[in-house]
């Protein structure tokens, strides 16, 4: 214990993709070991996450984090030195507790994000060892197959079109390198794709291309072009995977379609995502129904829930119990975990475990505001999540992630199993 006891923990101001603000954290054991990790930030945020604490006022819209750099500098310093960072449960408890809050609103979840997992990076540092390994144990994580964003649309690109992800898989692929390769060529075929039609227009938030389609219909179709451009047989090699992230439609049961002038209920926007399943070789959908819209999920999940997977984001942010809830009651077959969402890496786990207790899918993902931090590639690997979702396949944000798991792949040698179709319903 004496060598992996925190000796100190310094919070400062980096900057993150989207040129804003947010919280890094160092920390160092007395052993001499040293974690470092960043908070990333969501765009379009479900109502239940953890507080991600901004200082408001002028001073870069408002998004400045000196209350919360301050926090990890003062506060939770002095309550996390002498702790054991080999001990990540009792650490995030003692985090929880000195916060006090159900939302994590007096620290800041981007506070207690940043030193939760720098902690667990120092751990693993104390023990020579990668993250992955050490979050694993002796049993080696699948190779996550990776869900790719090709067009951003919704919060990341001005809401040009209405959905916000539209990803591929490549499931059929032998590994995770090989699913990079395909991932790449369809990426590159979807730009030529643009680019004859002029509307290639640069690229959003986490690195898709700009939406320019008269229809949200038509980043499908042309989705389903660029695969086949690639060379693959779209469905059998490589699938499609949406997020509606429908909270940002409406809610209360009435949906809007802003680039189609369309309103509608909750079944109707249903229908029309059921519709899509059945042209389309769809195999996850996220959010399809607001976080407000439970009922609208059960009956989705009733519907599709055997052919597809049905993804819960905003509507569980990270959160056991609510995948507990979720699962008793048939709505969603699947859970996002994003660290930040819980603001602790605890609380985190807990709830992937909860969704794998389910018999549901999981899938670690990265926030739309990112930066050079690849935390979330060691926690997809070592905790065996199945699936990854890191946004596109552009800007260095997410390349580094992607990278990561190509270092990681290396290093397992032939121990590497990549989880490609086995995730999918
Ligand atoms: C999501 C994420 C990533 P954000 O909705 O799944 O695409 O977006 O980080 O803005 O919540
Ligand atoms: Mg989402």
């Amino acid at each position: 214990m004496t060598e992996t006891a925190i000796a100190q923990v310094k919070g400062r101001r980096v900057w993150d993709s989207r040129g804003r603000p947010t919280v890094e954290a160092e920390v160092r054991l007395t052993g001499g070991a040293v974690g470092r990790a960043i908070a990333p930030a969501g765009a379009s945020r479900g109502r239940g996450e953890a507080v991600d604490l901004r200082d408001g006022g002028d001073r870069f819209g408002g998004f400045d984090v000196q209350t919360a750099v301050a926090h990890v500098n003062g506060e939770i310093a002095t309550a996390l030195c002498g702790a054991d960072a080999a001990g990540q449960e009792a650490v995030d408890r003692i985090l929880v507790d000195l916060d006090g809050t159900p939302d994590k609103g007096r620290l800041g979840g981007n506070a207690l994000i940043a030193v939760s997992m720098a902690v667990a990076h120092a751990a693993a540092a104390a023990a020579g060892e990668p993250l992955w390994r050490h979050l694993g144990g002796e049993k080696p994580g699948r190779m996550p197959v990776p869900q790719v964003q090709i067009f951003g649309g919704g919060a990341h690109a001005g809401r040009r079109v209405d959905i916000q992800d539209f990803m591929v898989v490549a499931l059929a692929a032998d590994s995770f390198c090989q699913a990079l390769e395909w991932t790449a060529e369809v990426y590159r075929a979807a730009g030529r794709l643009m680019e004859q039609a002029g509307t290639l227009q640069g690229v959003a938030d986490e690195g898709g291309y700009w939406p320019v389609f008269a229809t949200n219909e038509e980043g499908l179709e042309t989705l389903v072009r660029a695969i086949e451009d690639a060379g693959f047989v779209p469905g059998e090699q490589i699938a499609v995977c949406l997020d509606v992230a429908a909270s940002q439609l409406g809610g209360g049961g009435r949906y809007r379609l802003g680039l189609e002038g369309r309103e509608m209920d909750s079944d109707g926007l249903g229908e029309m995502l059921a519709g899509w399943i059945e042209r389309y070789p769809i195999v996850s959908i996220e959010d399809p129904l607001a976080e407000d819209d439970e009922e609208g999920f059960i009956r989705f999940t009733r519907a599709v829930g055997g052919k597809v997977q049905v993804v819960g984001d905003d509507f569980l942010v990270t959160d056991a119990g609510r995948v507990r809830r979720a699962a008793a009651v048939g709505a969603c077959n699947a859970v996002l975990v994003k660290p930040n969402q819980a603001g602790t890496l605890s609380e985190a786990r807990a709830a992937l475990e909860a969704a794998r207790a389910a018999g549901w899918g999981t899938i670690v993902s990265a926030r739309s505001g990112e930066t050079e931090d690849v935390t979330i590639v060691h926690l997809a690997v070592g905790w065996d999540a199945g699936q990854i979702k890191v946004g596109s396949f552009a800007r260095s944000e997410r390349m580094a992630k992607w990278n990561e798991g190509l270092r990681i792949e290396e290093s397992l040698g032939p121990a590497a199993r990549f989880a490609g179709r086995e995730p999918f319903p």
